[in-house]
């Protein structure tokens, strides 16, 4: 072996670890935020809300061109969105559309997000979303540790989604059950001091198609009321949403129902949240600078 081969094979590591473009988990998430400053949006809400088909969701919307003003820019996590989004798709053989649970135990899930307004004005932008199982928020609205549990992952965090699912508040046993539990979780984290004065809360009833199919509009308006009225205040931000991101066959609501909104509200204005920035794999460095342009933002 000559001299050169030698230099060489000392420098090459034995594994180079590249990433999957699966859902980052919270590594993944610091190493974003250490190349540029991202908006990190938590998605919170009981099994089956509805929490993983709004992110798929919003990765469809960019698949089919300019979305509430912005143009996609690129996305560490594509094949995480291609996963979440297969038992939509046709291909899946489905009769109807569907989202595979998200498994307890797995943690937090990352989906990354760059986009760049319509006009081009401004640098691009990323936004991340958590999501994970809802069977955790199951027992979340009573424990006060479960609750306190929460702090350094909210923390972490530019705005917190709580969402209700409107297919329950359309079914008369469990209309109050869904009511209040949302409100409950809210104010646990209101009251411990997890969430507070410079806290962004989105507070969003999912599955509003079947509002709509089941004409109650009212009651619906009055959870999102009784919600601003009591917590709005304590907050630095409290926004409320009606969002059909994927509305049943036959709905007269189109597909993305008030997602538009709620991506607005995300995407500004951005806030690089507090945590603890690892060092970036040259990898991710090139692939960040390349989705951000010249000025890389
Ligand atoms: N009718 C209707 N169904 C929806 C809507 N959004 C989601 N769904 C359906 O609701 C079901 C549950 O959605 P998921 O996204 O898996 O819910 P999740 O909150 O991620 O559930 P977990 O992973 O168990 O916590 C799926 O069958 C979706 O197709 C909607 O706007 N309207
Ligand atoms: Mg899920």
């Amino acid at each position: 072996m000559t001299d050169t081969e030698n230099e060489i094979t000392d420098e090459v590591p034995e594994w180079i670890s590249l990433h999957t473009g699966d859902a980052l988990n919270g590594d993944g998430l610091e190493n974003i935020g250490a190349a540029h400053p991202m908006q990190v949006v938590m998605l919170l809400g009981p099994k089956r809300v509805g929490k993983t088909t709004l992110l798929a969701e919003f990765h469809n919307r960019f698949l089919c061109g300019p979305f509430a003003g912005f143009l996609f820019a690129g996305s560490l996590t594509l094949p995480g969105f291609e996963h979440r989004c297969y038992l939509s798709r046709t291909t899946s053989r489905m009769e109807k559309p569907d989202t595979r649970r998200t498994p307890l135990g797995s943690g937090v899930h990352y989906f990354h997000l760059a986009v760049r307004d319509s006009a081009l004005n401004d640098p691009i932008r990323h936004v991340v979303i958590g999501d994970a199982s809802g069977e955790r928020f199951r027992t979340l609205h009573m424990n006060r540790e479960d609750v306190l549990s929460m702090k350094p992952l909210l923390a972490a965090m530019g705005r917190t989604v709580f969402m209700v699912d409107g297919r329950h508040l359309a079914n008369p046993v469990k209309k109050q059950q869904a009511r209040t539990r949302a409100r409950v979780l809210v104010r646990s984290l209101i009251e411990t001091e997890v969430l507070g004065a410079d806290s962004m809360i989105d507070f969003v009833i999912s599955k509003w198609d079947y509002v709509v199919e089941h004409q109650i509009e009212d009651f619906a308006e009055a959870v999102l009321k009784e919600a601003q009225d009591s917590y709005a205040s304590a907050v630095r931000e409290f926004a409320i949403h009606r969002v059909s991101a994927r509305p049943s066959i036959g709905s007269k609501l189109e597909k993305g129902f008030g997602m538009a909104g709620l991506f607005q509200a995300w995407v500004r204005p951005i806030r690089t949240p507090h945590i603890k920035l690892a060092k970036v794999p040259e990898t991710s460095r090139s692939f960040l600078r390349n989705v951000g342009g010249q000025n890389g933002s």
